[in-house]
């Protein structure tokens, strides 16, 4: 085991209170069975399963005002949130398994709130085909789980902008997007306007996935907290057709690998969310899975070369 590595804690969540399909609540069991837990112990890594969180249920009722399951999304968000710091401060990495995306807002709050008093510069990469950069008025679906950038960068309801204390919980250049191709028209000014730094799939295409990660991870220091969230409708539906929104056009198995270790090699990893899984869409299992071995290349799945004689 590399000498201080510290000890993972995987937290369930079990819900798709955000999401327009049902079925991402089933998202931690199939990590489980996928074998996460002892894919990453087979890299040196200590890690720990306390469970799942436990919340609200699905009400499967229509948006009120802009947003669906409004109360329902603030109750699991406040239990990731706890969670999550929870283990932040005793030292250990926390691993979401979502769950839908809206949870990246408690999870990326309670980072930020412990990047806040421990002094440590925060970047949040995030993978995903959205921008997730929606708000009420703009919002196509209702879908909390399109709105939780846009929330952490302080546009949003109170109950969600103000989870950790502090709105808002991140400034756009501590994030950078990556494998973005689905923005909705009103959410594309939005975008614009806050400043957001994205490495679409456009720009993936003409400069490479390598390229698109040397930038995106440019500026990170010993002192750097790298949140990662990843959202597996970020991969090409060919591969991870378990998701609730594919979108065609994603990272191939070959791309998303590399992304993964990349931010492996930066050695500033700090906490992870695995979010939008959706066992009912999947095949055998086969999402998850792939998941898994994504998140083991995550951990520094060992490679031939070592990064420093690859250069
Ligand atoms: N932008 C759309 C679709 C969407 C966002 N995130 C997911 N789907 N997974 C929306 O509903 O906000
Ligand atoms: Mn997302
Ligand atoms: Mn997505």
């Amino acid at each position: 085991r590399p000498p201080h590595a510290p000890t993972a804690v995987l937290i369930g969540a079990p819900t798709d209170v955000g999401a327009g399909h049902r079925g991402a609540s089933m998202g931690p069991e199939a990590l489980r069975v996928a074998g996460l837990q002892p894919a990453l112990e087979s890299h040196g890594l200590q890690v720990i399963d306390s469970g799942n969180l436990s919340g609200p249920n699905n009400p499967w009722k229509p948006p009120v005002d802009g947003y669906r399951h409004l109360p329902e999304v603030v109750l699991w968000n406040q239990a990731v949130f706890d969670a999550v710091y929870g283990e932040l401060a005793q030292g250990r990495l926390p691993i979401l398994l979502g769950g839908d995306h809206c949870l990246g807002l408690g999870s990326v709050s309670a980072v930020a709130k412990h990047c806040r008093e421990t002094g440590k510069k925060l970047r949040v990469l995030w993978l995903d085909a959205h921008a997730d950069f929606n708000t009420s008025e703009l919002t196509p679906s209702g879908n909390v789980h399109g709105m939780p950038v846009a929330c952490l960068c302080g546009l949003g309801p109170a109950e969600l902008t103000g989870l950790g204390g502090h709105t808002p919980a991140l400034r756009p250049d501590q994030i950078r997007q990556i494998g973005i191709r689905s923005v909705d028209e009103g959410e594309k000014r939005l975008v614009h306007e806050q400043g957001l730094e994205v490495f679409d799939m456009r720009f993936i295409d003409e400069h490479g996935m390598r390229h698109a990660m040397v930038q995106a991870l440019a500026g990170l220091d010993d002192n750097t907290h790298l949140h990662v969230s990843f959202d597996v409708d970020f991969l090409d539906p060919e591969i991870a057709p378990g998701v609730g929104t594919t979108i065609p056009g994603g990272p191939t198995y070959r791309e998303a690998q590399l992304c993964m270790e990349m931010i492996a090699d930066s050695g500033c990893l700090g906490s992870l969310d695995i979010v939008e899984l959706n066992p009912a869409l999947d095949v055998r299992n086969k999402t998850a899975v792939l998941a898994v071995d994504l998140v083991e290349s995550l951990f520094g799945k060992s490679t031939l070369m070592r990064e420093r004689d690859r250069r």
